[in-house]
């Protein structure tokens, strides 16, 4: 792998700093100035918040945990990589750089976190200087000038084939922790225990992954975002649900299964038509397709998969047009991903900034762009049987097309999601997910 990482990062670091070319030029400014970031340290504590590195730092090179270190590159020269090496005997320092990509920076080092200063641009004023207020240093703060900003956000979504590979390696690594999840549950392991199986699997600690797993057996699956863990398993395990990823130099995969307990055979047949509408979705994962028009698709073919299984009366039309698909599937079909799970710009309707609104009536969907190829989205519809939204469905007039005793009968196995990471290229799409379990 490698090896692959080395043949591709030129190319990767050439697209940076073209994209980069075109933003500076745009705010009017010479240089780019990136700091890593600054550990948060806790209020009235003496501990820091595990430390996050600043996306647009990590975008240039695989350095995931080199807080106090700064990228500054100026069009036409070679990307100066100013890294912080303190001498501490209480800490582990950060090695020197090595590896396939430092013989394309200039790199200093520096011992202490102001020696920076005398290494970075002193006209501040024609910097970009992109991150958090708690990273100024003297004068150099960041100005973070919008322009920059919505170019390079922009341009993100298209991902380099040396980003692809890395998004790669992240979906191994969480199907390897899936495929232990999944074990687990079936030795009637305890949320929490299972959870401990993911990490180990994984190769990750909590504060690694790119976000807070959900590890709902039974009834917590129908919490969307169910972040506790039960640390005793429930008497009677029927159905598990997982959302949980894993990091690769910074990339993140983000990846749902749901599983059915052996004597569950309806939950499993109802787990078995959403995983073939997921299926359906992602071969829809096309160059030029609009994401919101395959969001609303999903509506539809979701509801006509809970008439096929009796839980609704009414066509799937009425049933999105009236709300009922939306009360089981309360979410948007997906989302960008990268160097964040949910990426950003998903709204952005180009390099020069402006919005794309949401279709009405659907408040959650996160992205709203139209698919081109070098983009990796999320697919990942779900139906939930969450006790909030079937009340409120009770109430309305539609309720009496529905099968209350069947719906009633599924609260017991929370709710189904299935989420792939798609990548969209010019013919087929690529799916990491599918591929990544395929190779176990
Ligand atoms: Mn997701």
């Amino acid at each position: 792998m490698t090896d692959t990482l080395a043949a591709l990062y030129p190319q990767h670091l050439a697209t940076l700093r073209e994209r980069t070319d075109t933003a500076l030029a745009r705010g009017g400014f010479d240089t780019l100035v990136v700091p890593a970031g600054r550990p948060i340290t806790k209020f009235l504590d003496d501990q820091d918040y595990p430390f996050i590195v600043n996306p647009h730092f990590k975008h240039w090179l695989p350095l995931t945990d080199a807080p106090g270190s700064w990228l500054v590159y100026t069009p036409g020269n070679k990307p100066k990589l100013i890294f912080l090496q303190p001498r501490d005997y209480w800490h582990v320092v950060p090695e020197a750089p090595s590896g396939y990509w430092v013989d394309h920076f200039d790199i200093v080092i520096v011992r202490k976190p102001a020696d920076a200063i005398a290494e970075l641009p002193a006209a501040t004023a024609r910097c970009a200087i992109i991150g958090d207020d708690h990273c100024s240093l003297q004068d150099v703060r960041p100005n973070n000038p919008q322009v920059v900003i919505d170019h390079l956000h922009y341009h993100r979504a298209y991902k380099t084939p040396y980003e692809l590979e890395l998004m790669r390696e992240a979906s191994r690594r969480g199907t390897r922790g899936h495929r232990a999840a999944e074990q687990a549950f079936r030795a009637g392991e305890s949320e929490f225990g299972i959870h401990m199986a993911y990490l180990k699997a994984v190769g990750q600690i909590d504060a690694e992954l790119p976000y807070a797993s959900i590890v709902g057996l039974n009834e917590h699956g129908a919490v969307l975002h169910y972040t506790n863990f039960d640390r005793s398993a429930p008497a009677a395990l029927r159905s598990f649900l997982i959302d949980a990823g894993a990091s690769a130099s910074g990339y993140a995969s983000d990846i749902t299964r749901t599983y059915a307990s052996a004597d569950a055979g309806e939950f499993q047949a109802l787990i078995d038509s959403v995983d073939a509408a997921e299926r359906g979705f992602v071969a829809k994962v096309r160059h030029g397709q609009s994401y919101p028009d395959l969001h609303v698709h999903a509506h539809h073919v979701l509801a006509g998969v809970l008439r096929e299984h009796g839980f609704i009366r009414m066509s799937p039309e009425s049933a999105v047009e009236s709300g009922v698909s939306a009360a089981f599937f309360p979410h948007g079909l997906g989302h960008g991903i990268g160097m964040q799970v949910h990426d950003v710009a998903g709204f952005q309707a180009s390099e020069t900034g402006g919005t794309i609104a949401r279709p009405e009536g659907h408040p959650y969907l996160r992205l709203t762009r139209e698919l081109g190829a070098g983009m990796v989205v999320t697919i990942e519809p779900g139906i939930y049987f969450i006790d909030m939204l079937l009340a409120e469905l009770k109430n309305k007039p539609v309720a009496s097309d529905i099968d209350w005793a069947k719906v009633d009968r599924f609260r017991q196995y929370g709710g189904i999601r299935i989420e792939d990471d798609v990548v969209c290229t010019t013919g087929e799409p690529e799916n990491l997910t599918r591929d990544a379990f395929a190779a176990l």
